[in-house]
């Protein structure tokens, strides 16, 4: 099968930003379609996205990604079998900036889910089939996932300065069990919120963000929604405190509510986090820019905690390399967008799996319905992912696409048993 036509389309993400699809037609009539996601806090290296500027929709319209897609990556593939590893070397070829400045993030990544998609199909295997055949992974695996409850930061307009405040279902037996409990809690986290006069409206990534009173207040409502939802010891906490978004370069001081915090101030509230409540996972608890915070944060926590690089790697390997050198931290989040192919992603997961690092597959707070990224942590094995909260159709969408993929595991194991019988 060869690829036929590739078009680029300008779409709208989850927040009614554009962002760019790719839509590919193989010569057998098959179409297949990709969409990529945008950050809203972002790290300061990670690949561009190309927006056009001006004044049309404040300047963020993707029409140059689009062209690029149109005039410059399409002519080099049409005629050609899809194969992710040719057309990522090739577009890298095309654009050797460290930084895809010259096609865009957005144009790239878009034709790369789709050569996957278009290659799954030509070959007959599901998309996670097929990364775990260019991953190489013995065997798949549906990964620990982590709801985000409640948003604050750049993702919210309700002043608490941690970003994401995630549950993890980490005494459920699989992936479905886990997640009919976050929806039971994530219910009856509203009716919490209700009932104390509190908003139930969600921000960017479905979690609620109303006002609280103390940074420990929404710990100490999810508790109590977790208790009332019968699931007490299921759960374990994860947050994302993206703290380059509260970092002032000039002073090497963090903004915490009203006040201004020094790097140790920061370990400390995360250590009284860790102590009252069961902080399984702290991501960007310092700024990129605050090198020596990572170490004291990845020194005094790294043991009992999971300390996560978001912002400070951009899925960049020689970012984590630099990280592994300097024992910064022990998970990577891995966001396709950030270095903008399937192959370097797979590049990073794959780094991190050999130095013992946990990869954490993750959205973006700009996300669309696509589903990649749920095939992407089955095939890879990468063993976690962040993929939003309860509510909103585009963090729901990956989901519920683990949840097929699940079903569909368990059917071919049943299949596999009863061959063997
Ligand atoms: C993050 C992400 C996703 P954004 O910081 O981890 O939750 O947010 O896409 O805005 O960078
Ligand atoms: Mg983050």
């Amino acid at each position: 099968m060869k690829i036929a036509r590739i078009t680029g389309k300008e779409i709208f993400d989850s927040r009614g930003i554009p962002t760019v699809m790719c839509e590919m037609f193989l010569d057998d009539g098959t179409v297949v379609t990709a969409e990529v996601p945008s950050g809203t806090s972002k790290g300061d290296h990670e690949a561009v996205e190309l927006r056009d500027g001006g004044s049309r929709l404040f300047g963020m319209g993707v029409s140059k990604a689009i062209h690029n897609i149109d005039h410059i990556i399409a002519p080099e593939l049409v005629g050609k079998t899809p194969d992710v590893v040719i057309a990522d070397a090739l577009m890298r070829r095309i654009d050797p900036t460290s930084d895809k400045s010259i096609l865009g993030a957005n144009a790239t990544l878009a034709v790369s889910y789709a050569v996957c998609r278009a290659q799954a199909a030509a070959n007959g295997l599901h998309l996670f089939e097929l990364i775990s055949a260019l991953y190489d992974t013995e065997s798949v695996s549906l990964p620990f996932p982590y709801f985000n409850m409640v948003n604050g930061g750049a993702h919210a307009d309700n002043s608490f300065p941690i970003q994401e405040i995630m549950i993890a279902p980490i005494g459920a037996q699989n992936f479905r069990v886990g997640l009919e409990a976050a929806m039971e809690v994530f219910h009856e986290f509203q009716k919490l919120l209700r009932s104390k006069g509190k908003s139930t409206a969600v921000g960017q990534e479905g979690g609620c963000a109303p006002t609280f009173s103390s940074y420990t207040e929404p710990f100490d409502l999810l508790t109590q929604a977790i208790a009332s939802a019968g699931h007490e010891g299921t759960f374990v906490f994860g947050i994302d405190v993206a703290a380059n978004q509260l970092y002032d370069k000039e002073s090497g001081l963090y903004r915490w509510g009203k006040e201004k915090v020094t790097t140790s101030d920061l370990i400390g509230i995360y250590t009284e986090l860790f102590n009252k409540y069961s902080l399984y996972s702290i991501e960007d608890g310092c700024s990129e820019h605050d090198v020596a915070g990572w170490q004291s944060l990845y020194a005094q926590l790294g043991e009992s905690t999971q300390i996560v690089g978001d912002d400070l790697f951009v899925t960049n390997i020689e970012a984590i390399a630099r990280g592994i050198e300097n024992e910064l931290a022990g998970a990577v989040i891995i966001k396709p967008n950030q270095v903008g192919t399937v192959t370097e992603s797979l590049e990073a997961i794959e780094l991190c799996h050999q130095a013992g690092l946990n990869p954490i597959i993750s959205h973006r707070s700009g996300e669309t319905t696509d589903t990649f990224i749920a095939d992407l942590a089955v095939g890879a094995s990468a063993g976690q992912i962040k993929a939003g909260g309860c509510s909103r159709g585009e963090r729901i969408a990956k989901y519920n696409r683990l949840l097929w993929i699940e079903d569909m595991l368990t059917m071919s194991a049943l299949d596999d048993h009863s061959e063997t019988d």
